[in-house]
């Protein structure tokens, strides 16, 4: 990839002549596949780009469980309810292992999560749709988990180590939720009545381009690919992925028995992928404007969670303070 990049000189991007010693040998690590760690030398920019990309994924975990949360009190069966939680614990955790890995970079959690809250971070666009009937919470774990799982089997190999070895431990657990909400639709659609078919065709109308712009802008028109391809933080562009992702996709909607809301889907076997039709790139930038149908509702839901829970911290310090006094007298 390196000396790829010299040799097109791909701008923005330094040369060898460029680089100073050190960047030289840093360079000649992310080419020989050796993972950087939290105590390696590493250029700011670097740093910068993955407390960026580390802090916005966490971000994303944490708001990512309110669209669901909306749904455990109404979910239909006892079974459900259970999947249900048990998916939006695993959501609170990723967010976990991921300030983890951002706070290695020297980055502060609570700073991050407080330009969350003053509207200065970015999330994942998908997140500030509704959920509006049942057939969602299966919508989004086969899709949006779906989708995520695509991004992140490639992150496993991403050159941040620390980073690296939570998504490693995320992917695990993204494919139990993806496979519960498919498993979810599967039932509607075999076992359900009309209106209950119909709630899933509702969910996936609504619900499929916006999983498709969770890969982020298509490649000529996204600024940060070609620095963090070369810097092994991303492994695959953002339009492989997403091409990727349809491929692995419209098998499972025909086994379904759904259609997506693309009348230009259609296999081409020349390419041997899929062709879709025209992503709405302006309703994507508009959601990163902040001006999506729940972006100003999430954003409210956790300021108030953060300042309703204060309490419970401060109760949280006082108690542990308490063991320490204990154990040390
Ligand atoms: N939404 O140059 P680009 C999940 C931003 S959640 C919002 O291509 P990059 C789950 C981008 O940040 C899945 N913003 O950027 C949780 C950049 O802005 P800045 C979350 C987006 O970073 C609960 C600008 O657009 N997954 O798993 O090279 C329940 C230009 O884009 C989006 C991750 O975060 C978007 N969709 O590539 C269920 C994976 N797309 O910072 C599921 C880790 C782009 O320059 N992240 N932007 O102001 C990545 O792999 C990369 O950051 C992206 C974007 C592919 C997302």
């Amino acid at each position: 990839m390196y000396a790829q990049l010299v040799e097109t000189g791909t701008s923005g991007i330094k040369s060898l002549d460029d680089m100073s010693p050190e960047e030289r040998a840093f360079q000649q690590k992310i080419d020989d596949e050796i993972k950087i760690e939290a105590k390696n030398w590493m250029p700011a920019a670097y740093r910068q780009t993955l407390i960026r990309q580390i802090s916005q994924h966490a971000h994303s975990e944490i708001v990512g469980m309110l669209p669901e949360g909306n749904w455990v009190t109404r979910a239909p069966t006892l079974k459900r309810k259970l999947q249900l939680m048990a998916k939006i614990q695993d959501e609170a955790g990723h967010g976990l292992y991921l300030y983890s890995a951002m706070e290695t970079l020297g980055a502060d959690r609570d700073e991050e999560i407080a330009k969350l809250h003053a509207g200065m971070a970015k999330y994942s666009s998908i997140f500030n749709y509704p959920t509006l009937n049942w057939a969602d919470m299966g919508a989004v774990g086969w899709l949006v988990d779906g989708a995520a799982i695509v991004n992140q089997v490639v992150l496993q190999r991403t050159s941040y180590g620390p980073y690296s070895r939570a998504m490693i431990r995320i992917c695990k657990e993204e494919s139990f939720h993806q496979r519960q909400g498919y498993e979810l639709l599967l039932t509607l659609m075999r076992h359900g009545n009309q209106a209950q078919k119909a709630m899933v065709q509702d969910a996936i109308n609504r619900l499929w381009w916006p999983a498709l712009m969770m890969f982020g802008p298509s490649d000529e028109h996204s600024p940060n690919s070609a620095q963090s391809l070369a810097w092994k933080i991303k492994r695959q562009s953002n339009d492989d992925l997403r091409q990727r992702f349809i491929d692995q996709t419209v098998p499972q909607l025909e086994l379904l028995g759904c259609t997506a809301p693309d009348p230009e889907l259609k296999w081409n076997p020349e390419r041997g992928h899929y062709d879709f039709g025209a992503i709405q790139w302006e309703e994507f930038y508009e959601v990163l404007k902040g001006n999506g149908p729940c972006n100003a509702e999430r954003l409210a839901t956790r300021r108030n969670a953060i300042e309703g829970g204060a309490w419970v911290r401060a109760a949280a310090v006082a108690h542990a303070r308490k063991q320490q006094r204990r154990t040390a007298a």
